[in-house]
């Protein structure tokens, strides 16, 4: 890989904010975001009490240089799970070019500089879920639309609202919609995951189809061989990938679990296959192998906290501004669940990764009576049967992801489904790979055809701009 490719793959993620919620370096370069510039506006603490009026200070960007005043659209890009360090220059910003459209972005409360409390604990967390962050959206849209007419001199003007994200964010996205029709004329979900899923061991199987058989059966072999060596010399095999700081061995197991899907999830399977077959051939030390590509990249490149995976940090109720993590889990816990647990026959994760684990970890890290209330969530937004309309879900094909996000049309109600085949194809595709250019990746130059089925559906006018 080319320190170019390296340097551009670190700037992609930054716009997405993977579900896993394991912390990313978010890039300095400035050139990565169309603005950092930051603004401030009162939100309401909790949208569902008559009677407290509690209010926190949320944070959002704006991006005015394409704007059309006259009749430009407002391109709304949902942040999430993580700290929101600005409006990111992807391809949303070349729609926003093409469309004369303002860009806004609001930071999801509690992450961030958008925490109403100073300290997590789990009291100070019963304000953060999803149905809270659609009414700060929904407030922020009426907010932001009214400062928009003040800074033009107009009224009455309520310009048509788009809105945009990627994996929860998409599925916020696509929330949104559904629940506000009135206040967006339509959705992008970019592996919008919107079916919480309890079990979710069709992450695994992903994994395993996206890696293809020879690979995954390498990686099986792996899980076997540091299964064994932890139950021998635990100390001995942490020490070895360089994570010694993890002492409980199923959150170590966890860590190694996501080194894997990380490389599919994020289209670049064979920085981790390759040197895993190549191991294999020469009948090299295959658990060598893949701890050099876990210290490498994983916990290299790619950037990934160890700490993070160390449930004695996700104790830790201050976690300052890089601290999404513990809210993450806080939100995985008691909304959507997506327990990564391995399938029971056949996986490439370690079995001790089960249901009891998860659930294990959240009374842990929460205390008693945390529990995800899955089957709530999906009643409430209806899951894949989502009765939305003019929503866009697209998917890549190696994303793991996928199988908890709407993957088959319902053209009745102008909801295509898009999933985007190729061999690097994972989350967020769609979103990822500008400014502008096609980036390159091992294998060659990204063709962008296949990409921009938005964009001609924009254009028919589905979405009436
Ligand atoms: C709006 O009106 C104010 C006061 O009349 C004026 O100073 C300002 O330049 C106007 N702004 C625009 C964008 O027309
Ligand atoms: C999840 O898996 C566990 C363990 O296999 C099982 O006991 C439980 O019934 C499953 N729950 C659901 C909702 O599938
Ligand atoms: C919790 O995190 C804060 C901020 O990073 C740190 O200063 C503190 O030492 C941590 N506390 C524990 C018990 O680890
Ligand atoms: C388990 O997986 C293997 C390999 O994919 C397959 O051949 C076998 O039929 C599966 N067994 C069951 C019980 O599903
Ligand atoms: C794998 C999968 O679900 N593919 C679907 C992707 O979306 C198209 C268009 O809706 C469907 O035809 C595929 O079945």
């Amino acid at each position: 890989m080319s320190v170019a490719t390296v340097l551009l793959h670190l700037l992609l993620l930054s716009s997405l904010l993977a579900a896993t919620a394991k912390r990313f370096r978010l890039p300095s370069d400035p050139s990565a975001y169309l603005t950092r510039e930051v603004h401030w506006f009162d939100q309401t603490l909790d949208h569902f009490s008559p009677s407290d009026h509690r209010q926190f200070k949320q944070r959002y960007y704006e991006f005015l240089d394409y704007y059309e005043v006259s009749n430009g659209p407002i391109f709304l890009k949902i942040c999430g799970e993580s700290t929101c360090p600005g409006i990111a220059n992807d391809y949303t910003s070349v729609l926003a070019k093409k469309f004369g459209a303002a860009l806004v972005s609001l930071e999801h409360r509690y992450y961030g500089k958008s925490s109403p409390f100073e300290l997590a604990t789990t009291e100070n967390l019963r304000y953060l879920s999803s149905k809270q962050a659609l009414f700060d959206l929904a407030v922020f849209r009426k907010y932001y639309q009214e400062s928009l007419n003040s800074k033009y001199n107009r009224s009455n003007v309520d310009g048509p609202w788009f809105v945009f994200g990627v994996s929860y964010p998409g599925a916020l996205s696509a929330w949104f919609r559904l629940k506000f029709p009135h206040l967006t004329c339509g959705s992008l979900a970019s592996s919008g995951v919107v079916l919480s899923v309890y079990n979710f061991t069709e992450f695994d199987k992903q994994i395993g189809d996206s890696a293809g058989p020879e690979c995954k059966s390498v990686l099986q072999e792996i899980t076997k061989l540091v299964d064994q060596q932890l139950l021998s010399d635990g100390v001995a095999v942490k020490e070895l990938f360089g994570t010694s700081l993890v002492t409980n061995d199923v959150d170590f197991l966890y860590l190694l679990a996501d080194a894997a899907a990380i490389a599919f999830q994020y289209g670049n399977p064979d920085v981790l296959c390759s040197p895993l077959l190549e191991a294999k051939k020469s009948e090299e030390n295959l658990v060598d192998a893949y701890a050099k590509y876990v210290k490498e990249y994983y916990l290299g490149m790619f950037g990934a906290s160890i700490q993070t995976y160390n449930q004695d940090y996700l104790k830790n109720t201050s976690l300052g501004e890089e601290g999404g993590d513990r809210l993450w889990w806080f939100q995985v816990c008691t909304e959507v669940a997506y327990f990564q647990v391995a399938p029971e026959n056949d996986s490439i994760r370690s079995t001790r990764l089960d249901t009891r684990y998860h659930l294990d970890l959240c009374k842990n890290v929460f205390g008693e009576g945390i529990y995800p209330g899955v089957d709530m969530t999906n009643l409430y937004y209806g899951g894949t049967r989502i009765a939305g309309s003019k929503i866009i879900f697209t998917n890549g094909s190696q994303d793991p992801w996928r199988h908890a996000s709407k993957q088959t049309s319902s053209p009745e109600k102008d909801m295509p489904s898009y999933v985007i085949k190729c061999d690097n194809c994972g989350h967020g595709t769609d979103l990822r790979g500008c400014p502008q250019t096609p980036f390159r990746i091992e294998v060659g130059v990204r063709d962008y055809s296949f990409k921009v089925p938005l964009f001609p559906l924009l254009r028919q006018g589905i979405f009436f701009f």
